[in-house]
């Protein structure tokens, strides 16, 4: 079976909510995968961040095939063994008293917006129905019908409206508009610590720790989405730790459980998680086993292969190396650990045709925002690998120059 048998088959019976690279993976180990013709390439995306493991690492799948074969899945109306140690191994690595386990990141931020809004009610006494969250503008938080509510992008909302009401956008990186919106029933801010989806935007140093302070005057809880910023990509554990301070609320997923399940969990205090009882909330796979197993082997393995270190290695080695890259195209290039970005200038054509040049250079990368190049590789990428991949890199800017 080659590409384009799967290519066909893959545009006729399946949705066509993405407009994949046309390549076709089949296999992967370590920060490598194979398409259908056992062509090689260097993931460069780490599919959004979920893959920090790189592929298939051998401790994460012995997990999920030592746990699959013990037991999968309960459903919460009866415990198991594996949920207790995640949530307290999840506290101790984190420095949060409570867990609350989900699938998806967007599972889990929702999770997060509605212990806000229960907190508002029941502990900062706001009235009924009053609740306000703040958001930012250009925002990825996910893709259910309240977390596009408060999304920008006209793409994301079209035609799947009405929208839950309740949320308010302000600039990203403005602490003057943050202290300007917030109200007496404002329960939360919910932020990203970098906006990746929006074209990897670091805002001013110092501001997310300002917006906690402003938070904190206010009693609104400052929730950070670190679901792609956090578990090592950009250096810490959680990307806000680069200020000094922690959020109330931290929502994680994507590399959780190493790429090899859908594992994402809100971490908080006490005092907030225990507006949960139970019955206001769950899920039918939330803290499963299997999902538990994988996402304590995984969190493991991210601790005793010291990814923070080699993310800020190998982030700082491969920035300054695209620093030195001339090209009339790029605008500018930023990131902060293994989450980087070029910005291309308008004239560039699109950041899409540099990335079909990369894959054709056995680079896979993905555009976002039209004109931004992201790079993501796993966090167990090494030196040398990143000096193959630069040498793609300057190959590709050297001919479309
Ligand atoms: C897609 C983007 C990345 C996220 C943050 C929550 C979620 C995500 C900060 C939701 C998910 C993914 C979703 C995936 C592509 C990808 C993405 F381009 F869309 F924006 F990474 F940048 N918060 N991001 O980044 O988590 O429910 O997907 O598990 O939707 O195509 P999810």
């Amino acid at each position: 079976m080659d590409t384009k048998f799967y290519v066909d088959m893959e545009d006729i019976y399946g949705a066509h909510n993405y407009h994949p690279l046309d390549v076709v993976l089949i296999k992967g180990k370590g920060i490598w995968v194979w398409d259908a013709e056992d062509n090689k390439y260097l993931d460069f995306l780490s599919a959004y961040s979920a893959v920090n493991h790189g592929h298939c690492h051998p401790r994460v799948v012995k997990a999920v095939s030592d746990q699959a074969k013990q037991l999968t899945l309960t459903s919460r109306a009866f415990r198991n063994n594996q949920w207790p140690l995640m949530a307290k191994e999840l506290c101790d690595l984190t420095g949060y008293e409570m867990v609350l386990a989900m699938n998806s990141g967007a599972e889990a931020v929702e999770t997060a917006l509605k212990a806000a809004r229960m907190w508002g009610y029941q502990k900062k006494g706001i009235p009924e129905n009053q609740a306000e969250v703040i958001t930012c503008e250009n925002n990825f938080h996910g893709r259910t019908i309240t977390i596009i509510s408060f999304s920008t992008e006209e793409h994301y909302k079209k035609d799947f409206g009405p929208f839950t009401p309740g949320f308010i956008q302000i600039p990203y990186g403005d602490i003057e508009e943050l202290e300007k919106a917030i109200t007496p029933n404002t329960a939360a801010f919910l932020v990203e610590p970098i906006q990746a989806e929006a074209g990897i935007i670091i805002p001013p140093e110092g501001y997310l720790k300002k917006a906690k302070q402003v938070c904190e005057k206010n009693n609104v809880l400052f929730i950070a989405d670190e679901i792609q910023t956090g578990l090592g990509r950009t250096g810490k554990l959680f990307a806000c730790e680069h200020e000094g301070f922690q959020p109330d609320m931290a929502v994680i997923g994507k590399s959780l459980a190493g790429g090899c399940y859908a594992v994402s969990a809100v971490v908080s205090s006490r005092e907030i998680l225990s507006v949960f009882t139970p019955g206001s909330h769950g899920s039918t796979f939330g803290a499963n086993p299997l999902a538990c197993a994988v996402a304590r082997e995984a969190l493991k393995v991210m601790q005793e292969e010291q990814f923070n270190d080699n993310a800020v290695k190998q982030g700082t080695y491969f920035l300054n190396k695209l620093k030195s890259l001339k090209s009339k195209y790029i605008k500018q290039v930023r990131g902060k650990g293994l989450l980087i970005g070029i910005e291309l200038t308008p004239e560039a054509g699109g950041a899409r045709r540099f990335c079909e040049a990369l894959m054709n250079e056995g680079l896979l990368c993905k555009e976002t925002h039209e004109n931004v190049i992201r790079f993501a590789p796993p966090l167990i990428i090494k030196k040398k690998e990143l000096d193959w991949a630069f040498k793609r890199v300057k190959k590709v800017f050297r001919e479309i120059d």
